[in-house]
C-alpha cells in the first residue's frame, strides 16, 4: 500500500515535469510524429531498428511480432520482441491489475502509468538499438494517446509525457474494422475490449497517423499480412544499419 502511494506520488511529479517540459518544448500540431534528431547521432552506425506495431485489440500484433522476430533472426539480424504495457515491472503490475478490472484508477493517473512504463525502458531501448539489436515493439506511445484520448482526455495533454521517448523508425498499423476484430478469439476479457470504445480508438489512431506510417490490411489471412510486413520491415532494418539516425518522439 505504502509502495503504491509512493509510486503514484512520484508519477504525479513525473506528470508535472512532463507538463513543464511541454511548455519549454513546443509539440508539433502539424504532424503527429514530427521528430528532431538526437545529438551525437553520428555515432549511430550499424544500429538496430525500432519497429512498432500498432492496431486495435485483436488486430494480430502479437501473432505478427513473433513471426517477424523469427524471420529477422533467421536472416542473422539481432532482434528482440518487446511489448507495452510491459507487465513484468512494478508499474506494469499496476497497469495489469487496472486492465483486468482488479483496481480502479483515475484516467489521468493510468495514462501516466502507461507512459512511465515506457520511460522505465527507454535507456535499455537506446542501449539495445545502439549496440545493433533491432526491437519489434507490440504497442507504443500511439496506443497510449489513442486509448486515453478515446476516454475523453485532451490529445495534446496525452502526448506531453511521451515527448522525448525514442521515435520509431517504422510504425506499422494493422488495420481492421472494429467489428471484425471483435469476431476474433478471446475478445471481451479486459477493460477496453468493447466495440464502441474500439471504434473511438480507431478514430484517434487516424488522427495520430501520418504519411510515414505503413498500413496493412489486417483482415487478410495471417500469412499474407506476414509477407507484407516482412518486406516493409526488412527495408527499414537495412536503412538503420546504413546509419539512419535515432530521433525522439514529438519534439518540434
Ligand atoms: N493500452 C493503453 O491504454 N495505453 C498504452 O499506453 C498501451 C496500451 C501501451 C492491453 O494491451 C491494453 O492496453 C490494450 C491497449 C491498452 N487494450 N485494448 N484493447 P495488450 O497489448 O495486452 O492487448 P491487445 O494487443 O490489445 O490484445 P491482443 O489480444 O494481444 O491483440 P493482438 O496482439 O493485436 O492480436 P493477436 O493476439 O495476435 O491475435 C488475436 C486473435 O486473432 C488470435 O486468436 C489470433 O489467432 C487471431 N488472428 C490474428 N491475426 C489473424 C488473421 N490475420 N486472420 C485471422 N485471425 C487472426
Ligand atoms: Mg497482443
Amino acid at each position: 500500500m505504502h509502495a503504491c502511494h509512493f509510486t503514484l506520488s512520484k508519477l504525479l511529479n513525473f506528470g508535472a515535469a512532463a507538463a513543464q517540459r511541454s511548455s519549454n518544448i513546443r509539440i508539433s500540431n502539424k504532424c503527429s510524429s514530427r521528430r528532431v534528431h538526437m545529438e551525437n547521432n553520428h555515432h549511430n552506425d550499424a544500429r538496430g531498428a525500432l519497429i512498432v506495431l500498432e492496431g486495435l485489440d485483436r488486430s494480430g500484433k502479437t501473432s505478427q511480432s513473433g513471426r517477424l522476430v523469427s524471420y529477422l533472426n533467421g536472416l542473422g539480424h539481432p532482434v528482440e520482441s518487446w511489448r507495452f504495457p510491459d507487465r513484468d515491472t512494478a508499474v506494469g503490475k499496476m497497469i495489469s491489475s487496472y486492465l483486468s478490472n482488479q483496481s480502479q484508477l483515475d484516467d489521468h493517473t493510468i495514462h501516466l502509468l502507461f507512459s512511465a512504463n515506457r520511460w522505465e525502458k527507454r535507456s535499455l531501448m537506446e542501449t539495445k538499438l545502439k549496440s545493433g539489436t533491432s526491437l519489434v515493439v507490440d504497442r507504443y506511445s500511439y496506443s497510449g494517446v489513442a486509448f486515453s484520448s478515446a476516454k475523453g482526455l485532451d490529445m495534446e495533454w496525452c502526448k506531453a509525457p511521451e515527448v522525448g521517448l525514442l521515435a520509431p523508425d517504422l510504425v506499422v498499423y494493422l488495420d481492421i474494422p472494429p467489428e471484425k476484430a471483435a469476431e476474433r478469439g478471446g475478445y471481451g476479457g479486459e477493460r477496453y475490449e468493447k466495440l464502441e470504445f474500439q471504434k473511438s480508438v480507431a478514430q484517434y489512431y487516424k488522427k495520430l497517423s501520418d504519411a510515414s506510417w505503413k498500413v496493412i490490411d489486417a483482415c487478410q489471412p495471417m500469412e499474407d499480412v506476414e509477407k507484407q510486413l516482412k518486406e516493409i520491415v526488412l527495408d527499414c532494418v537495412k536503412s538503420c544499419k546504413n546509419g539512419k539516425s535515432v530521433s525522439q518522439l514529438w519534439l518540434s
